[in-house]
């Protein structure tokens, strides 16, 4: 499907044309048809020659009601501008080519219509010449009478040139469609109805309507049902758990790859930032939301929105001096841009801007480190690779910060030697990162990461006292394996517990049991030496062949049976597995 817009002066015969070409009636309303001009959007559709299936929005051309004339061509794709053969060029032409251009609309079909009343020629040249000054260029120009039907079969191959060059949608883009009319239906509640200008929508899709979540109940296309809708479409949607009140024209149903945002930075095109009044309002889909705008550079400028609208970074909209009647367009540069505090902030915000619009390295390079999803929800995708889960990481940046990480790990050591390790988590507040799983990735030899610590290289070496202390212990040990020291024995070599803890994760010794402490190895040694007993074998049989205490025994061959090197039957005999 495609959606093209109408545009034009009024009473030029837009609605006629609408109508002419559908068969269907675009102006809906009683007080439309008794005052013969339209006041709100009109849809209506048709099959092409070749079987292409055509929407309109058709919008009004009276000067009261320019901002639902930009409600409906916002979020189109496509423009039909309409010029009546007997008035010409008039000033809501200009007025909506204007819009229409300040959008970056570039495909349109020019049609000079009332062709009974007089001769075409004239508006047509004129018309043309005005388009072709516009990115619209030059459009195809069609001579046609609504009333009399005369030229309608050349219109409609027109009109099928025109879809034919409209680039085609990506139907895996994120969704936002700008609601263009909300209403109750009795049984199903409210349903809103907008241009699906790319993306897919599907039954039971949650969508947000601002900031909140809400679920798609039921989908139609043209009056028809369907399970899913791709772009390009116009979709009646049919929400759950929203009522009638609380969604309106200028809101929006979008995915979740969308920045809510009322600040934003963008490039304005046709007029120059310091001669736009200070609060235009911006229009953007079906939306008209006043703004305060500052400039900063000569064509770049901030504008502070009235309510948060879901935007990207390049797209596109127009703020109008609804005063002057004078649009400007606009590329949005930047959706969540940083503040402005220091002097001369906004001219080096303005240099930066000058660089053009930024894409994923740009954004990388401000934000350091950014989830993927984010960027994403920018409007902007990367090929580079997630440094972990979805982070994305300036490359430079993540040097600088391996480089402290590696700091604080020796500065943790020096400052704390018995307890040589960072925690994850010290590391993680200290590098001020947002994600555990951040740290885990930046550890890299000779950093490594053992019980939710980060060692250095020289993580493992003891002060000297307690050194000293094990290296007596171990000599006690080296004579007889299995004598674990008693209490006091520790005492006197000042192995306190956080001392022996210490050498445990140096790995200077082992510990069995609270309080029993060997060589690493004597786990090793103990099933060598038991291998020799007749199997199974008792404690007191154990104890014997280790040459040492119950109070020893006991808990060494509980660690085994852990480790499952031996293990023990119920009358409490063990063996070697
Ligand atoms: N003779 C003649 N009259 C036409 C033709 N097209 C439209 N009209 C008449 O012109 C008047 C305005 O037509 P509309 O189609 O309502 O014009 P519009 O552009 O939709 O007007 P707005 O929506 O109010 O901007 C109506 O009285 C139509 O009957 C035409 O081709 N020939
Ligand atoms: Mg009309």
């Amino acid at each position: 499907m495609h959606v093209i817009a109408t545009a034009g002066h009024v009473d030029h015969g837009k609605s006629t044309l609408v109508r002419a070409l559908t068969g269907m009636e675009p102006d809906r309303w009683a007080e439309e048809r008794r005052r013969g001009m339209t006041i709100g959007l009109g849809y209506a559709w048709t099959t092409s020659p070749s079987g292409e299936r055509i929407a309109f929005v058709d919008v009004p051309g009276h000067e009261r009601f320019v901002t639902t004339m930009l409600a409906g061509v916002g979020p189109v794709p496509a423009v039909m501008i309409v010029v009546a053969a007997d008035e010409g060029w008039m000033p809501q032409s200009a007025e909506h080519l204007a819009a229409i251009d300040a959008l970056g609309v570039r495909h349109g079909l020019l049609v000079v219509t009332r062709a009974d009343l007089a001769e075409a020629g004239a508006a047509r040249d004129q018309a043309a010449a005005e388009i072709a000054r516009t990115g619209l260029g030059q459009v195809e120009a069609v001579t046609v009478s609504g009333t009399t039907g005369a030229g309608l079969p050349a219109l409609r191959d027109a009109l099928d040139r025109l879809v034919a060059r409209l680039p085609p949608p990506d139907v895996t883009a994120p969704v936002r469609v700008w609601v263009d009319r909300a209403f109750t239906i009795k049984g199903s509640g409210t349903v809103v109805t907008g241009t699906l200008p790319a993306g897919t929508i599907q039954v039971g899709a949650e969508l947000r309507l601002g900031g909140r979540p809400v679920r798609v109940r039921a989908l139609q296309t043209l009056k028809e049902t369907a399970e899913t809708v791709a772009a390009v479409a116009r979709v009646a949607i049919n929400l759950r758990g929203v009522d009638r009140d609380e969604v309106a024209r200028g809101m929006a149903l979008t995915s979740d790859e969308w920045t809510l945002t009322d600040l934003v930075d963008v490039r304005l095109h046709g007029a120059a930032a310091r001669t736009l009044p200070r609060e235009p309002v911006l229009h953007i889909g079906s939306a008209a939301v006043p703004v305060r705008l500052r400039p900063l550079g000569d064509d770049t400028a901030r504008l502070v929105l009235t309510r948060p609208l879901p935007l990207h970074i390049g797209d596109r909209a127009l703020l109008r001096d609804p005063g002057a009647r004078r649009v400007a367009g606009v590329t949005v540069l930047d959706v969540r841009p940083p503040e402005l505090r220091r002097r001369g902030a906004a001219a080096a915000r303005a240099r930066e801007l000058a660089s053009g619009t930024p894409d994923a390295a740009a954004l990388l390079r401000r934000y350091g480190l950014i989830r993927e999803h984010d960027l994403r929800a920018m409007g902007v995708s990367s090929d580079a690779e997630p440094i972990a889960a979805d982070w994305l990481a300036d490359p430079p940046h993540w040097a600088a910060l391996r480089h402290r990480l590696a700091e604080e790990v020796r500065r943790h050591a020096a400052a704390d030697p018995l307890n040589p390790g960072l925690p994850v988590e010290a590391a993680r507040s200290a590098l001020e990162l947002p994600d555990r799983r951040l740290v885990d990735a930046l550890v890299e030899p000779p950093l490594r990461l053992g019980s939710g610590r980060i060692h250095g290289p020289g993580g493992t070496a003891l002060p000297p006292p307690v050194a000293d202390a094990v290296r007596r212990l171990r000599a006690d040990l080296e004579k007889e394996p299995f004598r674990a020291p008693e209490a006091g024995r520790l005492a006197e070599l000042g192995l306190t517990e956080r001392a022996l803890g210490a050498a445990m994760r140096s790995g200077a010794l082992l510990k069995i049991a609270d309080g029993i402490v060997l060589l690493p190895g004597a786990d090793a040694e103990a099933a060598r030496v038991l291998a020799g007993l007749p199997q199974p074998f008792t404690v007191s049989e154990a104890r014997r062949a280790l040459g040492t205490s119950r109070r020893v025994a006991v808990p060494l061959l509980e660690y085994l049976d852990r480790g499952r090197v031996t293990v023990r039957a119920e009358d409490g005999r063990r063996t070697l597995t």
